[in-house]
């Protein structure tokens, strides 16, 4: 092995390239963790065209989580009373398969047999359990953790462009006129890409950055314009810029006659956004309304940029197709510095969406509700017609809702914690009480869900398998393994392929490595939007990462040096008519408002160092020291309403549930909103979990549930202290 592997990071889907060393090749500089032990050694790639050599904190220190608290072997037990009992590989899958196979004779019961994956898993994980549930088992319930993530922004391409795919690249970042950031808190989230851009904007003073979001958070620190809108109307303020760039005639007309439909039907929405009537709407000024339709209709080239604030709402969908429409009426898309750039969270959300994993998809960014696509698919993988269901499968959220009408026999769970993530969480944790039967994969114990499993099973972890994964700007990079797994673990691909050859699927999963999983997939990427037939590990490894679309060269064909930079340079569409369709919406608001009741919006979201659950940054100690506790962000003039002053504590009581935590009285947030980080599970915290007050209320395309606001009131108590400090104990399993 070289001394370096260069793989990506794992955590967010900036997607920076790292080089890993072992801890005994650097003598006596050789890091070690707080603890004293050595760590391997991680640092930024300087050949990965996405980061340049660039990491943020979390990148940096990975490789500090490696060895804590790892699930080392499978484990199960017939109740959730009952302790864990060690068991062999065979063991355990000898109960999957018999479960899986009862659940199959009883005819109607293979659609209770259900998995919820995540875009954590590598392309090779993801394309064999679609395979397996999909394909194999025909049923479509699989579903991952990008339904409460990224789903918003998959319908909402597909139904303004005809297929999904961010269309811009990082180097839009440098070469933009003006950066439109709504509900992005890329300063803390996607650190690396707000490095890029903000370097850019301090570097040229005619670029401008908007930000739109409720909280005055580190990206907005750095804005010329932070629109600081109540939670929740940010339709209301796109069709309002929308409304001043058609009365000042900031329009692309020949853009919009030759490569868009469905105009007309906006423009009949937009005329109701007047200013006044979106400031007040919006709790903005209405000369700051102007100075962001000014900044967007004067820019040369205009760059959109959006994550959870966007995607996490009862009106996601509208949302995602409302900000397209701001581009199409001003023809800022398919060219240097310009387009709606959807940020993904997840290190492989993208691969997932490649693989077809969310319960409506297919592999290569196909549709269960297409038959054609089903019959390519089948042929592909030699199954009888008919055999992939015509219907869309269970969401994460139905998962939930099947397992409290005893619709759900088996529940399969891999790299992801719904045990913290999931919205309305004393319901979850009810309904997963009720479960059968759960499996759950996963790399570390304990985390918050293994508490509600009959089975655990050990995977390998980024680095202990070799995969693929695509970050943002449809960058694929091979991730190569640089260790052993521990003890039993295994890639999550090859717990797959076991199970399905244990049920008769011999011929179809006969794979060696992950390189002939890999070769398979992208051959059903053929001629679909996400092209990458001309990819295969091999050619990874010598050319590095590469963005799809990379078809296979036809003879005679060759690429051109900037080939699968953008999409639609050439203006046509994947829709029928090749047309980009605007999406007339009026507003609708908040699922939940706040009422005297519950009179205030509760938000939520993540901070810089921290990692969703906690399953890797919890056990790393400089982190923990940057964020010792969960808190509230609350308004000063709130916190003189009810009485408190920093850092005295607060009970957040919703409709659902109720949580508690010390106040951060700060001007960062504005009156009437507050704001809880999503990280602190029952693992890390007393009674901090942002999700025992959400709903699951969901945007009706997308079926994303609304994390991002519900309506809560606030009580002052007296407590001294909740957060734990968890035992970094090695694992005793
Ligand atoms: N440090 C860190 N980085 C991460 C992650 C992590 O856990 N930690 N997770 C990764 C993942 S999976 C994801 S999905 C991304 C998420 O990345 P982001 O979406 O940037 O993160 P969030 O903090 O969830 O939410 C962003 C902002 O939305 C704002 N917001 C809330 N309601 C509204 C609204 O109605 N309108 C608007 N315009 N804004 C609103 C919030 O105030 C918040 O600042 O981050 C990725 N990167
Ligand atoms: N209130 C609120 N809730 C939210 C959000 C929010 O903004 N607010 N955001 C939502 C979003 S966008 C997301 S993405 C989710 C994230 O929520 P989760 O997916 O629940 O969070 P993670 O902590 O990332 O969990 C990933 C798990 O996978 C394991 N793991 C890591 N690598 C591997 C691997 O290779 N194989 C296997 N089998 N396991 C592995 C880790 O140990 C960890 O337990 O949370 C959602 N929930
Ligand atoms: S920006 Fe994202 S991908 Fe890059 S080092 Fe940080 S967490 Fe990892
Ligand atoms: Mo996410």
């Amino acid at each position: 092995m070289n001394e370096f592997t260069k793989t990506l990071c794992p955590y967010c889907g900036v997607g920076c390239g790292l080089e890993v060393s072992p801890p005994a090749q650097h003598g006596k500089a050789t890091n070690r963790d707080s603890e004293g032990t050595p760590t391997w050694r991680v640092r930024g790639d300087k050949s990965h065209p996405s980061s340049q050599g660039m990491v943020c904190v979390k990148g940096a220190t990975i490789a500090e989580s490696l060895d804590k608290n790892r699930l080392n072997y499978p484990m199960m037990r017939d109740s959730l009373k009952q302790e864990f009992r060690r068991v062999s590989w065979d063991e355990a899958f000898d109960k999957i398969t018999q479960r899986i196979q009862t659940l199959r004779l009883n005819g109607d019961e293979t659609d209770s047999i259900c998995m919820y994956g995540s875009g954590q898993f590598q392309t090779e994980d993801y394309y064999l359990a679609q395979k397996l549930l999909k394909g194999c088992l025909g049923t479509n319930n699989f579903d991952a953790n990008s339904r409460l993530c990224m789903s918003s922004a998959v319908s909402g391409y597909i139904q303004s462009f005809g297929a999904d795919g961010p269309p811009c690249c990082y180097e839009d970042l440098e070469l933009t006129d003006c950066a439109f950031l709504i509900g992005t808190n890329t300063a803390e989230c996607h650190p690396i890409i707000f490095n890029r851009l903000a370097k850019y904007h301090k570097k040229n003073r005619h670029v401008k950055m908007v930000v739109v979001d409720p909280r005055r958070t580190p990206t907005a620190e750095a804005a010329d314009l932070h629109l600081a809108i109540r939670p929740g109307t940010d339709i209301d303020l796109l069709n309002g810029i929308a409304h001043l760039l058609m009365r000042w005639n900031y329009i692309d007309t020949l853009f919009m006659d030759d490569c868009t439909s469905n105009f007309p039907a906006y423009a009949e929405v937009i005329r109701h956004y007047s200013p006044d009537v979106v400031a007040s709407r919006c709790g903005i000024s209405i000369a700051d309304l102007e100075t962001a339709a000014k900044y967007w209709g004067k820019s040369k080239s205009v760059l959109s940029l959006w994550s959870m604030g966007v995607n996490q709402s009862t009106e996601g969908t509208a949302k995602v197709r409302t900000i397209i429409n701001l581009h199409l009426m001003t023809g800022q898309i398919g060219k240097p510095g310009a387009g709606p750039f959807s940020l993904t969270g997840q290190p492989n959300a993208m691969g997932g969406r490649e693989a077809g994993g969310l319960a409506h998809l297919l592999p290569g960014y196909r549709l269960v509700k297409n038959e054609q696509h089903r019959t390519e698919v089948e042929d592909f993988w030699g199954l009888e017609r008919g055999k992939i269901s015509p219907v869309a499968g269970l969401t994460a959220w139905d998962m939930i809702t099947g397992l409290e009408s005893g619709n759900v026999g088996l529940l399969w769970i891999a790299a992801t914690n719904p045990a913290v993530s999931m919205p309305d969480l004393e319901r979850t944790k009810k309904a997963l009480l009720k479960s059968p039967f759960t499996i759950y994969q996963d790399a570390y114990y304990p985390t918050e869900t293994s508490a509600y499993a009959h089975v655990l099973l050990p995977a390998a972890q980024w680095g202990e398998k070799t995969g693929i994964m695509t970050n943002s700007e449809r960058r694929v990079t091979l991730c190569s393994a640089f260790r052993e797994p521990p003890r039993e673990a295994k890639p999550d691909w090859e717990i797959f392929a076991e199970v399905g050859r244990r049920l008769g699927f011999e011929d179809k999963f006969a794979f060696n490595n992950s390189a002939e999983v890999y070769a398979e997939f992208v051959q059903l990427t053929r001629h679909r939007p996400c092209d990458m037939s001309g990819l295969s590990h091999q050619k990874l490894q010598v050319q590095g990462p590469t963005q799809w679309p990379h078809p296979k060269e036809e003879a005679g064909t060759r690429r051109g040096r900037d080939a699968g930079k953008r999409l639609y340079t050439d203006l046509r569409f994947h829709t029928p008519d090749g047309r980009a369709r605007f999406g007339a919406y009026y507003s609708k608001g908040l699922a939940e408002p706040p009422d005297p009741n519950y009179p205030f919006v509760l938000t939520t979201g993540r901070l810089y160092g921290h990692w969703h659950t906690q399953t890797r940054t919890g056990r790393i100690e400089k982190i923990r020291q940057m964020h010792p506790e969960p808190f509230i962000e609350i308004h000063p003039r709130d916190a003189a309403t009810l009485g408190i002053i920093d850092h005295q504590w607060l009970e957040v009581r919703s409709r659902r549930g109720k949580t508690k935590f010390p106040a951060k009285v700060t001007k960062a947030i504005s009156p009437g909103t507050v704001f809880v980080p999503m990280h602190w599970g029952k693992l890390w915290a007393d009674d901090a979990e942002a999700n025992n007050l959400t709903h699951s209320e969901s945007c009706p395309d997308s079926l994303q549930p609304e994390l991002k606001a519900c309506a809560v009131q606030l009580v002052p108590i007296f407590v001294e202290s909740t957060a734990k400090n968890y035992q970094l104990q090695s694992s005793q399993w």
